[in-house]
């Protein structure tokens, strides 16, 4: 009897698998969508975010500095581009020792950036556009002139002292050796007790005490304030770092190199984004994302699990900063980048990835992952907003890709704005590395990369301000890399990211189908499906600046070319070994289909 069963389904199968009727269908049972448990569906899962750095975005009234009504003067960019929220980089009142980062008032907008007048405009100007809106919330760290600190700093018994961390030296010296990201020791002494407090950051960026209940619900009215104004979530800056060790002991050597890893997770960070989360975000439909550095993808999945009920995603670095030791740029490898993606990918169903490749904190994504140069800018720029797109996880592009916009040639130190850049400058040369050194590391991981101004024209200062000078130098090739010169020719970087953005939003399998990496050890090449209910999705990348093979087993036949970079002479895909050009980057499709009457 067995034996006739099995031999039945066996015929079932076969009969299916080889059938060459139109209406032939892959075996795509229930099984399939058992195991991999379809995942819940959220509009912060379907959504591309683009992130705006304000001060370089747009400047509207010709200080040179980027503002809310430039970025207003461009929502129908935005809208054209296709992007479904903006993250918008620090908005808040902010004396700029980290370019907002360092916020003086919650409630306030910084003035060089306007009016909250203006906030409001922008706010109803996306949602006119259906674009939503996620904002920074920087709370493990005020600034120094948050009305807060100048209080906690007058006296020991002061009402606010206990919104920082206090602690006395020892010996005449800091409380302990732990260092600040931004050169220097994390300890500051100030205020008239000669105590010390601790900045993980800048001397301008005093911690926030978590453990004072006090700051806590300052921190929920103040979330409050800007959701109750409409704001659709927060990026959470720096978040994994607000529940410090309370004992506050020496790190030994290795926890010098990697500070990161002895600041971030503390012992009550679960427990303080849980009462967040019951307590301000469970009552809005808000997006969260923390900025999440210093753990591996488990932890990183720990804060995301839906079944916690603290974030809904996190950014984990290791992909963005493969190869990166601070600030220095070591080589890495195609096949490491792929493992890490895996493993960035590979959450189980109550987690959601997040996938992206650069933000103002790192260098330009088609410098660092693509290839520059004249000859490859333009269809490296164009395999990475591929890859950015059709993987599986929330997407988040940065101002400025999706024209290819490069890195800066930096030939001096005085042309560094950033804080970081400037803070470790001492420690860099106090160990040895000479000045040329640095600045030639600098060149590939430099945060200020990112912060150039947005080139809009070929026009005088990019486009980006009337005035004839900005906060940080505009890269002098925006004479070729400009929005207008991309609007207006229709192969340009800018277009081919338009039509992406529309193919994901119309192809849920591209959002929520299985990722596979079908040649995880090809050294060049990236070659991936995606799987869900109605098809499959078969993404092949080569991202070398050589020709290279691939060769495919024969179950890749009859898919469909989708989107190429380049153009393809066979859109119909039959044969099993594919030649690749440099940077050359294709999308193919295959329907499945399958017959109801099957599954009964
Ligand atoms: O990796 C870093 C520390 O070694 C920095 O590049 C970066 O500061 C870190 O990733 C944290 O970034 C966030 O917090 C900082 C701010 O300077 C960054 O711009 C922000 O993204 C302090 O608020
Ligand atoms: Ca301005």
């Amino acid at each position: 009897m067995k034996t006739v069963f099995v031999s039945i389904i066996i015929f079932l199968i076969m009969s299916c698998k080889f059938n060459d009727k139109e209406d032939r269908f892959t075996i795509h049972s229930d099984k399939i969508m058992e195991d991999k448990a379809f995942p819940k569906k959220a509009w912060w899962k379907e959504a591309v975010v683009y992130q705006i750095y304000p001060r370089s975005f747009k400047d509207s009234n010709g200080d040179g500095i980027g503002d809310i009504q430039g970025i207003i003067s461009k929502l129908d960019y935005l809208d054209r581009l296709g992007v479904d929220v903006v993250w918008l980089s620090p908005h808040f009142d902010s004396p700029n020792a980290d370019n907002g980062y360092d916020i003086r008032d919650y409630r306030k907008v910084m003035e060089e950036f306007g009016t909250m007048a203006d906030f409001d405009q922008m706010l109803a100007g996306l949602k006119q556009r259906g674009i939503k809106l996620i904002i920074d919330l920087v709370v493990n760290h005020s600034s120094d002139e948050h009305e807060w600190f100048k209080q906690s700093m007058s006296s020991k018994d002061n009402p606010y002292r206990d919104y920082y961390i206090w602690k006395s030296g020892k010996d005449g010296k800091e409380p302990n050796n732990w260092p600040s990201f931004f050169g220097g020791s994390a300890w500051e002494q100030a205020g008239p007790d000669g105590e010390y407090y601790l900045h993980y950051f800048a001397k301008k960026q005093p911690d926030l005490n978590w453990e004072n209940p006090k700051l806590r619900e300052e921190v929920y009215d103040l979330m409050r304030f800007w959701l109750d104004k409409g704001v659709d979530g927060f990026r959470m800056d720096v978040i994994a770092l607000i529940s410090k060790r309370q004992g506050f002991k020496d790190m030994d050597s290795i926890g010098l190199q990697h500070p990161e890893f002895t600041y971030a997770y503390g012992p009550r960070l679960h427990e303080f984004l849980k009462e967040m989360n019951q307590k301000v975000l469970s009552n809005y439909d808000v997006m969260t994302v923390g900025e999440a550095f210093g753990g591996t993808p488990e932890m990183t999945m720990e804060l995301t699990d839906e079944r916690n009920e603290e974030i809904d995603l996190a950014f984990w670095f290791d992909v963005a900063r493969i190869g990166r030791d601070n600030w220095y740029q070591n080589d890495w490898s195609l096949t490491e980048f792929k493992k890490l993606v895996k493993e960035q990918s590979d959450v189980n169903y109550y987690n959601w990835p997040t996938i992206f490749l650069t933000n103002h904190d790192n260098p330009r994504t088609v410098s660092k992952f693509g290839d520059d140069s004249p000859e490859f800018r333009e269809p490296s720029a164009k395999l990475l907003a591929m890859l950015l797109l059709t993987q599986r996880g929330t997407p988040f592009l940065y101002q400025g890709d999706e024209i290819g916009m490069t890195n800066f040639p930096f030939a001096s130190f005085d042309q560094f704005d950033d804080v970081e850049i400037k803070g470790n400058y001492a420690k860099v040369l106090a160990s040895g590395i000479s000045p040329e050194t640095y600045l030639e590391e600098l060149n590939q991981s430099g945060r200020d990369h990112a912060r150039t101004p947005m080139q809009w024209s070929d026009e005088d200062q990019a486009g980006f301000t009337s005035g004839d000078t900005s906060w940080l130098a505009i890269n002098p090739n925006y004479t070729r890399i400009n929005v207008k010169d991309n609007l207006e020719d229709p192969n340009s970087i800018f277009h081919f990211y338009r039509k992406l953005l529309d193919i994901r939003q119309d192809n849920e399998d591209l959002i929520y189908g299985d990722y596979q990496d079908i040649a995880p050890e090809h050294p060049n090449i990236f070659a991936y499906t995606r799987t869900g209910a109605k098809a499959t999705y078969l993404v092949i990348l080569n991202m070398s600046s050589s020709q290279d093979a691939l060769e495919l087993n024969s179950s890749y036949t009859d898919y469909q070319l989708v989107i190429a970079n380049q153009a393809v002479e066979n859109k119909l895909l039959n044969n099993t070994s594919l030649k690749l050009g440099p940077w050359e980057g294709r999308l193919y499709q295959k329907n499945n289909t399958y017959h109801e009457n099957i599954k009964n």
